[in-house]
């Protein structure tokens, strides 16, 4: 008898574990996460990301000039520095943006 409570705490730990994995789709093919592109040097840096339907991309800008998110269906307002803005695609495509600002800076979402 004075074995069994480690066992059965092993198997609840065991079980827990394989629960808790069973119960989190991958996340790569049900949407909802969020990628995050780094504004820097006056550039969007990875210039393309891929992405699943409903994920979101979070751009941060992290210097000092201001820079803006500016797509066909979408703009961001002035991101000063730290400044994050968010965008969720729920359409596949190819998404092409650049800056506001400095149109030079381009970058590309392609949703899948
Ligand atoms: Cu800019």
């Amino acid at each position: 008898m004075e074995g069994n409570p480690a066992i059965f705490a092993v198997l609840l730990a065991a079980s827990l574990l394989l629960f808790g994995c069973a119960s989190q789709p991958p996340p790569e093919e049900n949407g909802g996460n969020t990628v995050t592109v780094t504004i820097k040097d006056f550039a969007f840096s990875p210039g393309t990301v891929t992405i699943h339907k409903g994920d979101t991309v979070k751009w941060v800008n992290k210097e000092a000039a201001v820079h803006t998110i500016s797509a066909l269906g979408f703009s961001s307002p002035s991101l000063r520095q730290d400044a994050t803005y968010e965008h969720t695609f729920n359409e596949a495509g190819s998404f092409n943006y650049v800056c506001g600002i400095h149109p030079f800076m381009a970058g590309t979402v392609i949703v899948q």
